[in-house]
């Protein structure tokens, strides 16, 4: 196995970086080490660097729907390795191994999508304002990107930023999460050998100050792609602002999920349970803030706690259990303290969980009980800051102009969602809710890749992810005027020759 836990720079497998290795643990079983990994340091980001910038020139030469068939045939890599890739997802980060088979079909749906785009990535053709003109943009590289990926989707999030890289003729430095670098390494040798250029793709695991830092500052790194948390996200952007890199960043979320008294109960129950406490909390759409008309607001808070008492805890890849653990120690550390947090709150009261579950079978990992706290308020920072865990704050509102400023409410602006058999309403919700994505009678979680995937206000910085939209970040305009006239025309003057 160890082998297989390599960093790829300049096209050789390397099993040790300059400052030596890594573990990644079963965060579900500590015991269990999947395994050692390179601990890359800033001598291995400039090599992989100058390997991508070279190989990138050929690869800005291959037509794009050749670039299409190593994508394509990517995808099918992952098809036929997904139960295997799964598997290894569910023992390296922990959620459930449906949550980690979906992870990869999002990865296989982005490569079909994005070969797709090997023979569209569409530019205009215009007419132009002068006779015997012609005038249309196509899109070209950017050069070398720099990809910094979270450990929550060890494979979706690579894939949405490596393919449309790929296909827009870039080379890649990878850094994956250190908590996930194994499936990393698994899609790098996926692209391998569906035959994307060695060279060309570079694999560089190790920490965000070092080699992220080291990304941040190398001036042929000509693009930064990053999801992560907002305060990170914050010196990331800063950096590209120092160097002038372009930089598209995906952040934090504080999403709600608005239940109106004429919504479908037994749906929107479903919707909040699978929003708060699939993948224990840990997407950025996860729905952490639950918005109750106060109509229904005991009801459904009832039936909630009913269900959510009985969700099954335990290592995902265990048919029977319904959330994973946490990913880490530190992540356990910080949910129990917004527990606390949380619980002084005035008026807040906690009706379900709040402990880390450390007995018996437990005991070697990192799990939490789901936790629900009601009486939540606007103002309460269990009502304003991400968790990244499984809990979920309740707050009750009067209407739906309340609900919906209660859920804009919020530095940040992901996901959002609402229940209501009211077509006016949902309209309404539509058009008023500050965010990226808006689901109607859909849980804040479970975004398709055709569509644009990023958010508003602290989520991002306006760029997108997934769908054509995607295309902006990993490509240069460049408008091209052909005048077939054999004279000097002069726009905007000799316009009425
Ligand atoms: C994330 O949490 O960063 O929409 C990504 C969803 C998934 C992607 C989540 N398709 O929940």
């Amino acid at each position: 196995m160890t082998a297989n836990f390599q960093a790829l720079i300049g096209g050789k497998w390397i099993k040790k970086g300059s400052l030596g290795t890594f573990k990644n643990i079963n965060p579900a079983n500590t015991d269990d080490i999947i395994g050692e990994f390179p601990a890359c340091g800033k001598e291995e980001v400039v090599k992989a660097v100058a390997s991508a910038k070279e190989a990138q020139k050929k690869w800005a030469l291959v037509p794009a729907p050749k670039r299409a068939e190593i994508i394509k045939r990517a995808g099918d890599l992952l098809s036929e390795q997904k139960e295997e890739i799964a598997r290894l997802m569910t023992r390296e980060m922990g959620k459930i191994l449906i949550e980690t088979l979906g992870d990869v079909q999002e990865g296989i749906d982005t490569a079909y999508y994005m070969a797709g785009e090997g023979r569209r990535m569409f530019g205009d053709t215009v007419p132009c304002e002068l006779p015997n003109k012609f005038g249309m943009s196509i899109r070209q590289p950017v050069g070398v990107c720099g990809i910094i990926t979270p450990w929550n989707f060890p494979m979706a999030i690579p894939t949405w930023k490596i393919f449309p890289a790929l296909i827009c003729g870039n080379g890649i430095v990878f850094k994956p999460a250190t908590d996930t670098p194994a499936t990393a390494v698994r899609f790098v040798e996926i692209l391998l050998e569906a035959g994307a250029p060695h060279k060309l793709v570079n694999l560089v695991p190790g920490s965000g100050k070092v080699v992220g830092m080291a990304m941040l500052e190398h001036p042929d790194i000509r693009l930064i792609s990053f999801t992560g948390s907002t305060q990170i996200g914050r010196v990331i952007a800063q950096k590209c602002g120092e160097y002038l890199k372009r930089c598209s960043l995906e952040m934090g979320g504080k999403n709600a999920q608005i239940v109106m008294d004429d919504a479908d109960l037994d749906l929107a129950l479903e919707g909040a349970l699978w929003g708060a406490f699939g993948t224990t909390g840990q997407r950025c759409t996860a729905t952490s803030r639950l918005i109750l008309h106060k109509a229904i607001a005991e009801e459904f808070t009832r039936m909630l706690l009913e269900r959510a008492a009985e969700i099954h805890i335990g290592d995902g890849l265990e048919e029977k259990t319904e959330m994973g653990p946490l990913i880490n120690k530190a992540q356990q550390e910080t949910i129990a303290e917004y527990v606390r947090i949380g619980k002084e709150e005035d008026k807040a009261k906690l009706i379900l969980g709040g402990k880390a579950l450390t007995k018996g079978k437990y005991r070697k990992g990192f799990f939490f009980e789901p936790t629900i706290f009601t009486g939540v308020k606007r103002h309460m920072r269990i009502a304003r800051e991400e968790i990244f865990g499984p809990v979920l704050s309740i707050l009750e509102a009067e209407n739906l102009d309340d609900a919906i400023a209660t859920l804009n409410d919020t530095d940040y602006g992901l996901s959002s969602s609402i229940y209501t058999r009211n077509v006016n309403k949902a309209f309404k919700a539509i058009r008023d809710i500050e965010a990226g994505i808006t689901y109607i009678n859909v849980p804040t979680i479970g975004a398709e890749i055709q569509l644009p995937f990023g958010g508003v206000k602290n989520t991002g910085n306006g760029h997108r992810e997934s769908g054509h939209a995607v295309l902006d970040t990993f490509s240069e305009w460049k408008s091209v005027y052909i005048d077939y006239s054999g004279k000097l025309q002069r726009a905007q003057i000799d316009t009425d020759k």
